[in-house]
């Protein structure tokens, strides 16, 4: 790659410094108000700007007209990575921005309603403009941000162009660096690299849908929903945020069983309802005979303005609490014990593309599994997945994008863009039952000074935004070293013991692992959870005894951990996930054969030797009294049918 890159870290500025307000954002829904009346997945006009300075697309106004005048455009998917689609490793490795556009229609009798453009994640950077009028930007993927559309045609196409520059920075979460390789002998004038913090490839492009929706002028802009246990009744909290208070004549609440019976009403844009005999939303591993896994219920709001419009919105939620004491993980006050995986976004082709196969296909492999919940490392996964979440009962570790912090990430830009990226996650997820943990970062350098104050400020915010959750951040450092976890409810814990270090002295693991966990458990007296620990494997590696990378050693690697985790769950372990549930990609690197390989299953979703260990264990785990909270005489094929 050769271009210098001084103007594209003046886009950065000017996106971080222009950030979409924080509004509601409710998941676009049908409803006799509100329809999703354009979905813009298909094939987009695409080309990257390979241009000297990266900023030929400005200087020559691409989105001033359609795309294809501006040069060469190849048919790109959304959604999709645009990293795989192609045979061309320039687009492969692309740094910079890359251009999208594509047409649609608006009907003129939608005119009098509110119309809204709404992109369900985009990597890193993002412009967009309607009809050549810039209308958005936004900062940070894996999440949405979308807008009011207000100058439209509704007398022939709308065309709106999308510019996503991929380059991650020091105050990018996650962090990263470009540097120029200046040595005159060795590279070209103007050379440079992407430096990554993390083990993933840093995929591009629209990841997620592109929506156009409507709603009336006064619409629900937001709901929030608290739950709470009282005896055999439900409380449920809820504050509804108009977009227009002086315009509002009423609210009608109603809560809604799976029957579609009322359970509770309501008339106050804020108040509490009792749901008398509730259903609680359980993890599917706690269901027994009398309850019902995963019960959702439906708040449904109708807003009636003043002049005479109703808006109406109708949100899934579950009635369930989270706890813990220095050794237990509660929910619904029953000790829970974690037996899952960490993932990622990840898959062939469309790289880090939503892709409903694929999230089915996960979820099906879950199940089979038996692992109860996962963490959505690295960074905030896609609204679809968390509805299958919330509706298969497998709670959720919900992490944000802060992954690779490190010295030279702790200063105020940062600290400011990570405080403005949880706040937009917890809007999106906060009334998700599946979500039980706010993980904030994943391994950053805490054991450095500065990591104190950081992490101080980010924990109590989201604590002060959501204290019904508890908050982390994914620690990797030494319990000696840590200068933050202080501030975590619950400690989650990353180990490579005999991978890392000690590497293939799997005889090793047990007392290195469980002197650490005790330590760190005596330092801090709060549960812990190991949220990491795995070995490379690339399948049909073979060797007995056992031999790195081969499938027996990850097998054998991860049978000796289990055996500390079934010793220290008895006392303050209340998880343990896997790295990683299937094999993903990463940077080309000499520690890494086409992709990080620590997967149970291959980056395809087929299962290693160590897919059918841990399928055995985490069904073991599900009849024992951590997990299941009822009695099993004569029901335990009720825990089968749902696998
Ligand atoms: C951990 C990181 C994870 C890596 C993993 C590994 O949290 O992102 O992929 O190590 O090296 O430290 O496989």
């Amino acid at each position: 790659m050769a271009a210098p890159m001084k103007r594209m870290f003046f886009i950065h500025v000017v996106c971080l410094q222009l950030l979409c307000a924080m509004s509601g954002m409710l998941y676009p829904r049908n409803s006799i108000s509100r329809t999703v009346f354009q979905n813009l997945d298909g094939m987009w006009n695409f080309r990257i700007d390979s241009s000297e300075n990266r900023f030929q697309g400005f200087e020559e106004k691409w989105y001033s007209r359609p795309l294809q005048q501006s040069g060469p455009v190849i048919p790109m998917p959304v959604p999709s990575s645009y990293n795989d689609i192609t045979q061309s490793k320039e687009l492969r490795d692309f740094v910079g921005w890359a251009w999208y556009d594509n047409e649609f229609y608006i009907p003129p009798e939608l005119a009098s309603k509110r119309t809204v453009l709404r992109i369900d994640s985009a990597h890193y950077n993002t412009i967009v403009w309607l009809n050549g009028q810039e209308v958005m930007q936004h900062s940070g993927g894996h999440l949405p941000f979308e807008t009011e559309l207000k100058n439209y045609n509704t007398n022939g196409p709308n065309r709106v162009t999308i510019a996503i520059n991929n380059t991650l920075t020091p105050t990018t979460l996650p962090p990263g660096t470009i540097e120029y390789k200046n040595d005159p002998l060795k590279y070209p004038k103007g050379y440079f690299v992407q430096n990554l913090q993390m083990d993933f490839f840093n995929y591009a492009g629209i990841h997620r849908t592109v929506k156009v929706y409507t709603t009336p002028k006064v619409y629900i802009e937001d709901i929030t929903i608290v739950t709470d246990i009282q005896g055999s009744n439900g409380l449920v909290s809820y504050t509804v945020t108009p977009s227009m208070a002086s315009m509002v004549q009423s609210f009608q609440i109603t809560i809604l069983d799976k029957e579609g019976n009322s359970a509770g009403q309501g008339s106050q844009p804020q108040g509490k309802i009792t749901v008398n005999n509730a259903n609680l939303w359980w993890p599917y591993s706690m269901l027994n005979s009398s309850n019902d896994t995963a019960y959702l219920y439906t708040f449904k709001v109708t807003l009636t303005s003043t002049s005479g419009d109703t808006d109406q919105y109708s949100l899934p939620f579950g009635i369930r609490t989270v706890s813990n004491t220095n050794t237990q993980l509660l929910i619904n006050n029953k000790p829970f014990y974690c037996h899952g995986v960490a993932k990622h976004e990840d898959s062939d082709i469309r790289g880090k593309g939503l892709d409903y196969p694929l999230i089915a296909k996960d979820f099906n492999l879950l199940k089979w599994l038996g692992a109860n919940c996962f963490r959505t490392s690295h960074y905030p996964y896609a609204e679809e997945i968390m509805d299958q979440a919330d509706q298969q009962g497998i709670v959720v570790i919900d992490e944000s994008p802060g992954v690779g912090i490190e010295k030279g990430n702790f200063g105020n830009a940062s600290l400011a863009h990570h405080l403005q990226v949880m706040d937009e996650m917890i809007q999106r997820d906060k009334n998700r039952p599946a979500v039980i943990i706010w993980s904030v970062a994943n391994e950053p350098k805490s054991g450095l000074p500065e990591a104190k104050f950081y992490f101080k400020t980010i924990l109590l915010h989201v604590k002060k935004a959501d204290p019904t959750r508890l908050v982390t951040f994914v620690a990797n450092a030494d319990y000696g070293e840590e200068k933050a976890a202080q501030y975590n409810d619950i400690l989650c814990i990353n180990r490579y013991y005999a991978w890392y270090s000690d590497c293939s002295h799997t005889e090793l693991i047990n007392l290195q692992l469980t002197n650490d966990l005790k330590a760190f458990h005596n330092k801090y007296n709060k549960p812990i959870i190991v949220t990491e620990y795995g070995a490379d494997t690339i399948p049909g590696y073979h060797q007995d005894p056992s031999f790195v990378f081969t499938e027996e050693f990850q097998v054998e690697f991860l049978q000796e951990y289990h055996k500390v985790f079934d010793h220290l769950r008895k006392e303050f372990l209340v998880g343990e996930m896997v790295w990683n549930f299937a094999d993903f990609m990463t940077i080309q690197q000499i520690t890494r054969v086409v992709g990080n390989k620590k997967g149970l299953l291959t980056r395809q979703r087929q299962p290693k030797m160590s897919a059918h260990l841990i399928r055995s264990r985490y069904r073991n785990l599900m009849y024992t009294n951590k997990t299941y909270h009822g009695s099993f005489h004569g029901h335990s094929t009720n825990i089968l049918n749902v696998l």
